[in-house]
């Protein structure tokens, strides 16, 4: 029996899993990150499904596939996928790939640029192991926007941080990893307001993120956050696109410096430190977190195996 095999390294970064790619997958066409996440979309999502999503995966990892940039600005490039689709960035992803390339022994000594379809990011692993990202341009978008679901009003920021973000500062809910099912279930109800209100990004996106804070629990953070992603997950780390679109909101409305350190907390206490710089007038916010590999696999998808691509709606 013939089957596919694609080499992964495994990881979690404050809890949330990254599966990297290394090996086995098809080169993309294109020029551009742009056209090559296309490809991709077009013609071997059955591989984003088969890589995260059950038997192999699950709704809460998100892949990244490793490629050569399509520029020499950057040193490599990553497309980053999940049970959905398609992230435009990924901030805890960038901290376990930086990891896994440690790991593989493949990290240049000074910092590395990384092209993603959000833009040029650069990544540097501290010899202690904390990985800091300077991620793409963020900021906020529209203040005070609210949304009126069956679990009663939010009002909260839109922002964008490499993914749209609906920031919901003042929510009445514990952020507790028990409590998971109900924070899926407000999330979403805020997700599909935010849909049928036409609320969107500056050019029409989709708010696919939902983000609500409360008062932090470990020592050291300034905030402790629940984020639903994009389909059916939620965000084990404090999520890196996440955070730099609050930073960014934050700087906007006045209550945040330039060089100002936060400590962003997520439902499982993992912490990520944040800060801005604005250059050029342009909000661009560093973030620091840690990862840790879990795992090296061959995947193999069988000919004749009905469930090859994962479990699929
Ligand atoms: O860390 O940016 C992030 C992220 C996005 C979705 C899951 N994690």
């Amino acid at each position: 029996m013939s089957a596919l095999t694609i080499s992964v390294i495994d990881s979690h970064t404050g809890g949330e899993p990254t599966r990297v790619v290394i090996g086995g997958f098809p080169v993309l066409d294109g020029s551009t990150m742009t056209e090559r996440r296309s490809h991709f979309a077009r013609a071997f999502d059955h591989l984003r499904t088969g890589i995260v999503k059950e038997p192999r995966g699950s709704d809460v990892w998100v892949g990244a596939l490793l490629g050569e940039p399509t520029t020499p600005a950057a040193d490599a490039s990553v497309i980053f996928f999940n049970d959905a689709g398609y992230l435009g960035m990924c901030g805890h992803g960038t901290i376990g790939l930086v990891e896994t390339l440690h790991y593989l022994g493949r990290l240049p000594v000074a910092s590395l640029r990384l092209e993603t379809p959000a833009g040029i990011i650069t990544a540097h692993r501290d010899e202690e192991g904390s990985v800091e990202l300077e991620n793409v341009a963020s900021y906020l978008h529209l203040r005070d926007v609210t949304v009126s679901t069956e679990f009663g009003e939010f009002t909260g920021d839109v922002a964008y941080g490499g993914n749209w973000f609906f920031l919901v500062y003042e929510q009445p809910f514990a952020l507790l990893v028990r409590d998971q099912e109900r924070l899926m279930t407000v999330t979403k109800a805020i997700r599909a307001a935010l849909f049928t209100g036409g609320i969107t990004g500056r050019q029409g996106e989709m708010i696919d993120h939902v983000e609500l804070f409360s008062a932090p629990q470990t020592t050291g953070s300034d905030s402790r956050n629940f984020v639903l992603c994009p389909g059916n997950a939620y965000d084990r780390s404090p999520c890196g696109t996440g955070t730099s679109a609050k930073l960014a909101a934050l700087y906007s409305r006045g209550e945040l410096a330039e060089g100002e350190v936060y400590m962003q907390e997520s439902i499982t206490g993992s912490q990520f430190e944040g800060s801005v710089r604005v250059v050029n007038g342009e909000i661009i916010p560093t973030i620091r977190g840690r990862a840790f590999v879990t795992g090296e696999s061959k995947l193999v998808f069988q000919d004749g195996d009905p469930l090859r691509w994962g479990i699929t709606e």
